[in-house]
């Protein structure tokens, strides 16, 4: 079996010249890290899927399966030794396939919302249905090979765990924003993610297979529960600098928890904005329905494709897959990592 490749902003949509900037950056950083990486302890998924272990966290070696794959504990590292926060940067952070494509459209059309006008009228021309959530809010690691590190405008995504983030996002005080998903689904997300992917015409990954790994920790940044743990400790120490939402909360209460998204990143809105729709028509512009139309028919595992981050946007879709005795699993599991803390699973 194995994983995903991601094909996320900005190297979908940079120039010929600098993705071979970027492609020269990679060689180096693998060169550069090359020693470290092989003395990490290491899994042999399958022939394609090597994972290491670094920092208590379980990350793909090298590239995996294609050269446009960022998400490498070689990226972690050269994160670590080189990313320069700012004060004012804001990331959004997540495990995948738990809300990280929705909260990444929730940041950028709210920050953005003076620049980017969000009343129905012009959702047409949003660069959230122009282009793409990902396209609009680059992950971290993917700067890592860039030289251009402005390009994020200061709001960027990452799933690095709380604590391997690089320390100057913890001492420049950014604001943290993490999206935590019950494991259940955000694991048959990942399942239907990995198939959905196949490129090489294959028989579909089975679920026993993947439930095996997750239940081991064994999926890219896990164990899942170890990486909601650091952020949900992180937000009870610093409640100001870090945000600890879920996904289940989102679906609920969608209103009143953007409100409290948009406060938390310093970009509240004036009783006016909420006199006049502005709230509702960010929730409706990000909404799964609104998304998911305007990228439908997008999923070819291309560079563009857009399509792949929308299946069902529900909650509780994995008890229509996972059996009995797979959920008592990963409850017991939750039960046990997640004790005494205030972690929904
Ligand atoms: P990623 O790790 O590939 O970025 P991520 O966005 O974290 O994926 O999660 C994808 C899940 O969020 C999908 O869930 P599902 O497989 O259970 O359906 C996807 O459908 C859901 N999703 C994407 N956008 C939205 C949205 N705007 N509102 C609600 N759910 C969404």
């Amino acid at each position: 079996m194995s994983f995903p490749v991601a094909f996320y902003s900005p190297v979908a949509s940079i120039t010929q010249d600098e993705e071979k900037a970027r492609k020269a950056k990679m060689a180096i950083i693998m060169e550069r890290y090359k020693d470290k990486v092989l003395a990490l302890p290491r899994k042999e998924i399958d022939t394609n899927l090597h994972l290491c272990k670094y920092e208590g966290f379980w990350y793909h070696h090298g590239f995996w399966l294609h050269s446009n794959a960022n998400f490498s504990v070689e990226a972690i590292m050269a994160l670590q030794d080189e990313f320069q926060a700012l004060p004012t940067d804001v990331f959004l952070s997540s495990q995948v396939k738990s809300g990280t494509t929705w909260l990444k459209s929730l940041g950028f059309a709210i920050l953005n919302r003076a620049k980017f006008k969000i009343d129905k009228d012009s959702w047409a021309t949003h660069p959230l249905i122009t282009t793409s959530p990902h396209d609009c809010v680059p992950f971290l690691e993917s700067e890592s090979f860039l030289n251009n590190p402005s390009y994020a405008n200061g709001l960027m995504s990452t799933h690095i765990p709380y604590t391997s983030l690089p320390q100057s996002i913890i001492s420049s005080d950014c604001r943290i924003v993490y999206i935590h998903r019950n494991p259940k689904d955000m694991l048959i997300s990942l399942w239907h993610f990995m198939n959905t992917l196949r490129e090489d015409g294959s028989s579909p990954t089975k679920l026993d297979d993947t439930f095996e790994l997750f239940r081991k920790g064994l999926t890219p940044n896990g164990p899942f529960w170890d990486h909601a743990i650091g952020y949900y400790k992180a937000s009870l120490e610093r409640p100001n600098k870090v945000l600890f939402l879920t996904y289940e909360k989102l679906k609920e209460d969608t209103y009143n928890e953007v409100k409290r998204l948009a406060s938390f990143i310093g970009s509240s809105f004036t009783k006016e904005e909420e006199d006049d729709g502005s709230v509702q028509e960010i929730v409706e512009l990000c909404s799964f329905k609104k998304l998911s139309e305007a990228h439908k028919g997008n999923k070819d595992g291309s560079h563009s494709s857009n399509g792949i981050y929308f299946r069902k946007g529900i909650v509780g879709d994995s008890v229509n897959y996972l059996t009995t005795e797979m959920i008592k699993t990963l409850d017991e599991i939750a039960k046990e990592k997640f004790d005494g803390l205030n972690i929904s699973f």
